[in-house]
């Protein structure tokens, strides 16, 4: 028997593979599709302090390779979410990673507040710190080493693990990810989505109701394999959470075999949310025929 269990620092996951923020609602949405207690955790959307109304439609486009979002952040707010959405979920039995996001050190330090008495099964919370498409604020969090590590220590109070998400657009991320864990960061989720712009052929306007977004999806695959690599070489102790363009067994492996304790998948689940299935199931046919005696064995496994 192969263990399918994984850890991330000190949370242990049924399951290598979970969702990613923002690709599968904040609540059970998945739960017709894939037993949700089966898979690591259910990722929320990111939530703030406060509802959010996110950006102008259209906020979803398919490109080659991927896709461009501009959701902009929309969202009930923690609360909210606590109280008409995550019963449903817990039903499902899962276990629950909330990703938290804010315009300022003072919004992410309340959402972390709000979420001190959340359930057990809220087993971390994930720092979003690297959205694409907040404006207004002078950039995204995570090139600012200084100020991702003031996120960090300000959310404390959610009493349980953090992870901190990192962007893909610096080459400082590595710089940025000591930065977060001496700060309080337990683990590091590897990669948010790149900067892009899509037009349409015919009207030569950008394709997104806010102009540009995050391109997401296999296109990015090879760059999320690039940052785990060399934030592992910098960090070899500090767990790590693969996600970007992972749709496939070979895509969750690679990103495992180059540091990542888990993975995270996102835009494949639009083409088909049973992938969880078949990439969780995937990992222990795979390990079997390599010979592993777990899934967890896959981390670092790479010869690089
Ligand atoms: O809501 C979004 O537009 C969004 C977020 Br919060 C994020 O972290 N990454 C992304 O591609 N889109």
């Amino acid at each position: 028997m192969i263990d399918p269990s994984v850890t991330v620092g000190s949370v242990r996951l049924r399951s290598a593979v979970m969702t990613a923020s923002g690709t599968a609602g904040y609540g059970s949405e998945f739960a017709p599709y894939v037993d949700l207690a089966t898979i690591g955790a259910v990722v929320t959307k990111s939530l703030a302090p406060y509802d959010w109304p996110g950006n102008p439609a259209p906020r979803l486009h398919p490109v080659h390779s991927g896709m461009m979002n501009s959701v902009g952040l929309q969202g009930p707010g923690v609360d909210a979410w606590l109280t008409r959405a995550l019963p449903g979920l817990l039903d499902t039995g899962a276990d629950v990673v909330c990703s938290i996001w804010g315009r300022s050190v003072e919004d992410y330090r309340r959402a972390a507040e709000m979420l001190s008495d959340a359930p057990n099964s809220v087993v971390a919370v994930e720092v979003n710190l690297s959205c694409p498409n907040l404006e207004g604020r002078g950039g995204i969090f995570a090139h600012d080493a200084d100020l991702s590590a003031e996120v960090l220590a300000a959310t404390e109070a959610c009493g349980r693990p953090r992870w901190a998400k990192l962007s893909p657009n610096t080459d400082r991320i590595a710089e940025v990810a000591r930065a977060v864990t001496q700060a309080g960061a337990e683990a590091l989720t590897l990669v948010n989505t790149l900067l892009g712009l899509a037009l349409d052929p015919e009207t030569l306007r950008p394709t997104l109701g806010n102009g540009g977004g995050g391109l997401s999806g296999p296109a990015i695959h090879p760059i999320a394999v690039r940052a785990v690599a060399d934030v592992r070489n910098a960090l070899p102790d500090t767990p790590i959470v693969g996600v970007g363009g992972v749709a496939t067994t070979a895509d969750a492996i690679e990103l495992m075999a180059v540091g990542a304790s888990a993975v995270q998948i996102g835009t494949a689940l639009f083409a088909d949310p049973r992938v969880l299935a078949r990439v969780r199931d995937g990992l222990v046919t795979e390990a079997a025929r390599r010979g592993l005696g777990s899934v967890a064995e896959f981390t670092g496994l790479a010869a690089l």
